[in-house]
């Protein structure tokens, strides 16, 4: 309520869309942080004919398109889904650096009108995040962007200066943004506050709306009950409703009515916005004339299909680190995929996401806004989500890198995206203890059982909610990079090394990797034993495979650099890659849990050999050797069960 007039002046006189085409490219964006005002922005759809009124009513019910938080719907021109405080408007500050990125990279003038709106509240503005957001914008210089905060004092449990007494503003202005300060729900400062944010060039703009919680809300005895943190979520209670209706000029029978005024307010306006996007359409059928090669291109980007990429054309270096092989793949991409957008959390020569950078891809900066590589800074979370507001922008395919122990700074992050099904290629890079002497804190253990997990973890189109990528070395990498990039449809994690890791044997058909789990090639027939993994520890069972031979035991190696994708296929093939009754030996440097499927079914001698505590600091063949990952103890282990 007390962001409604806000909300009003912005869809009856400023957002720029096509009533008739939901999912224009050159179309404004307005993206929700706090995803408890899904009623408000329901209630606004609803004046522009994206929601009916009984929809309205069938709030947060089963099977009905106005859930509790918003969920991404473009036809219904809901740009995102929100509901952790925070995400919502780094999306926005994604879609902004998206906008840019094809206004330089095009020429289209349409992206260069484009605004992205974005709607915060005090959550939204504590959430740590908020402070990368804020740096990312300012620094980059996005007066594409303009956000509205709605400045309450009242947040969930208490009022806001029981927990700050930040200057806010000046915050903001620190990181270069413009601030207007204005009484948020004064429809003429409300109006002169987008005038200038829209006339501002070189800053993102914040304007702080001074709203009055609950604006009109009348408590069952007709006493105020504005400025009141019960009236954050919960029914006013009671009759309090009919005195609030009442009080704002309503009809309490008719809760759910649309005043004839505002009807034709709204009727008329989306008369303007007919000839505002016809007009928008002339100039970018005008560029397009010109430009018939980029207009093509540009097609296909908001299609989301790829140009054809040369994967073969790929020389990986025999026994290399995959982060490595994920590096020469980088480069090739850079060169072959002008719309990806690569990001690293300011660790792109560890990460080797500057392997995009060496195929030539160039710093986005405020100079250079048609530029390809995000430097992030340290903030994962923020570039996390970036690269889900630059797809979710639409026309460009967005990654970024960083070490995998700090997965766990994004997860909130990598769940929203698998929640709305964003293909953003996740990087993750120094995959397990071998990070050796930086100890224990940066050693990831149970981080490749977290992310699995998104495997396990169906999407509402029924699909695995993240593909999971473990290769086992250079050449593996070559085709999950080829895998990610086709994913159009789920979030991709590729988990990669920091070490060398041996080749797999000769004649190895990589392209089995597309079923997430294959036999490697040089497996024994009829064998005593399977052995099983994921990463790097694929080399280390071929190795112990050499010993056990010796011994004249007949051994089967399997890779599964994605177990969500091996369980997709049909039954007969995983009995055919791990057979029923088999004795299986499993080894990961994460948690034993990684491969525990492995063995339904198998011998009950099978067993799996990982890790169950936190890392320790040494070089990483001396955690090698102290933790068991070695050919000798993979012979040890696998001898007690034959
Ligand atoms: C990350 C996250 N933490 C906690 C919550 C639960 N929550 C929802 S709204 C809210 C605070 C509401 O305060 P404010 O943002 O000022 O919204 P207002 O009450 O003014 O509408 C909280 C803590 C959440 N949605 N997301
Ligand atoms: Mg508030």
């Amino acid at each position: 309520m007390g962001g409604a007039d806000f909300i009003n002046v912005l869809y009856s006189e400023y957002l720029q869309f096509d009533p008739k085409n939901p999912t224009w490219e050159g179309r404004d964006r307005f993206f929700l942080d706090p995803g408890h005002m899904a009623p408000m922005l329901y209630a606004e759809l609803a004046l522009i004919n994206k929601f009916t009124l009984e929809e309205l009513q069938q709030l947060r019910q089963w099977d009905s398109p106005t859930p509790g938080h918003p969920e991404v719907c473009y036809e219904r021109g809901i740009e995102n889904s929100s509901g952790p405080l925070g995400q919502g408007h780094v999306y926005a500050v994604g879609a902004a650096i998206a906008a840019k990125f094809l206004a330089a990279k095009t020429g289209n003038p349409t992206f260069k009108k484009e605004t992205v709106y974005t709607y915060i509240s005090d959550g939204g503005i504590q959430e740590e995040i908020s402070h990368g957001a804020a740096r990312i914008a300012g620094n980059l210089g996005l007066d594409n962007l303009v956000m509205f905060y709605d400045s309450n004092d009242i947040q969930l449990s208490t009022e806001t200066s029981v927990v700050t007494c930040e200057d806010t503003a000046m915050r903001y202005r620190a990181f270069g943004w413009e601030v207007i300060e204005i009484e948020g729900n004064n429809v003429e400062q409300i109006r002169q506050a987008l005038d200038k944010a829209k006339a501002v060039t070189g800053k993102p703009t914040l304007i702080i709306g001074h709203c009055i919680m609950g604006k009109g809300a009348l408590k069952e005895d007709g006493s105020s009950y504005e400025r009141n943190c019960k009236t954050h979520g919960a029914p006013l209670g009671g009759d309090a409703y009919r005195n609030t209706i009442t009080n704002l000029g309503g009809n309490p029978d008719e809760p759910f009515a649309i005043f004839p005024e505002v009807k034709a307010l709204y009727e008329a306006r989306l008369k303007e916005l007919e000839t505002i996007a016809a007009t928008r359409y002339a100039e970018e059928k005008a560029w397009a004339a010109q430009n018939a090669e980029k207009a093509a291109q540009l097609e296909d980007w908001f299609a989301g299909k790829l140009p054809k990429i040369d994967w073969a054309s790929i020389e990986q270096k025999p026994n290399d680190a995959t982060r490595n092989a994920s590096a020469a793949c980088l480069s090739l991409l850079a060169k072959q995929v002008p719309n990806m957008i690569v990001s690293s959390a300011d660790l792109c020569n560890s990460d080797k996401t500057d392997g995009f950078l060496k195929g030539g891809a160039t710093v986005i900066s405020r100079d250079n806004p048609g530029g390809n590589f995000l430097q992030a800074g340290v903030a994962e979370l923020t570039m996390a989500c970036c690269c889900i507001g630059m797809m979710l922008h639409g026309g460009v395919i967005a990654a970024c890198g960083t070490f995998f122990v700090f997965s766990d700074y994004m997860k909130p992050a990598v769940r929203m995206a698998a929640l709305m099904q964003v293909p953003v290629k996740f990087i993750w890079t120094h995959d397990a203890f071998r990070v050796g002497e930086d100890g224990p804190t940066h050693e990831p253990v149970e981080q490749e059982a977290q992310i699995r997990l998104m495997e396990k973890l169906k999407n509402h189109s029924g699909k695995n909610s993240v593909l999971v990528l473990r290769p086992a070395e250079a050449k593996e990498t070559t085709v999950a990079w080829a895998m990610a990039m086709e994913n159009m449809s789920t979030p991709t994690a590729l988990i990669l090394s920091r070490q060398n890791i041996e080749n797999l044997p000769e004649g190895n058909d990589y392209e089995q990797a597309r079923k997430g789990g294959y036999v490697v090639a040089g497996s024994d027939e009829n064998p005593d034993v399977v052995l099983v993994a994921t990463g790097s520890e694929v080399s280390t069972l071929v190795a112990g495979a050499s010993l056990l031979r010796k011994d004249g035991h007949k051994v089967r190696i399997v890779s599964v650099p994605s177990e969500g994708l091996f369980r997709e296929q049909p039954i007969s093939y995983q009995h055919d890659v791990i057979p029923v009754g088999a004795k299986v030996f499993g080894l990961t440097a994460g948690l034993p849990v990684n491969l525990q499927s492995f063995l339904i079914g198998a011998h009950p001698s099978s067993t799996i050999w990982g890790l169950e505590s936190f890392g320790f600091s040494a070089p990483y063949k001396v955690l090698d050797e102290k933790l068991g990952f070695t050919a000798e103890n993979v012979y040890n282990q696998v001898k007690k069960i034959l």
